[in-house]
């Protein structure tokens, strides 16, 4: 399996961005999700992080959790690391098909702690 055409294919192609809540600290997130569609199998996540004001969002922990809705599922976990100004990167190893849902668990460098979700839905068979 080539990682790096994989990884151009599917960049760009699934851009989201989640504003913050009414309350928290302002922290602005879009994604991209390589492959696409996303397959069972190991799949990168790559964040893009800014505070209220577009300034790129440096020096943030990131854990990554996915989860499936169905009972008797375990959820799979992920790091993530800072490859640029405000931009990281992980990776997260989706275990079966279906729809999923990526919780990213951050903590900036003030220790407060964030989370958004992503949701990955019709993760396909390998
Ligand atoms: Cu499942």
């Amino acid at each position: 399996m080539s990682r790096g055409s994989i990884f151009t294919v599917g960049l760009f192609l699934l851009l989201g961005c989640h504003r913050q809540a009414a309350s928290g600290p302002a922290v602005l997130m879009a994604f991209q999700i390589t492959p696409q569609p996303a397959r069972v199998g190991s799949t990168e996540i790559s964040l893009q992080l800014r505070d209220g004001n577009s300034k790129p969002l440096t020096g943030v922990h990131i854990n990554l959790e996915a989860d499936m809705s169905h009972p008797g599922m375990a959820p799979v976990f992920g790091e993530s690391t800072e490859i640029g100004e405000g931009r990281y990167r992980g990776k997260i190893g989706f275990t079966m098909p279906g729809d999923w849902v990526v919780l990213v668990h951050m903590t900036l460098p003030d220790q407060k702690r964030v989370e958004r979700q992503i949701d990955v839905k019709g993760v396909e068979a390998k």
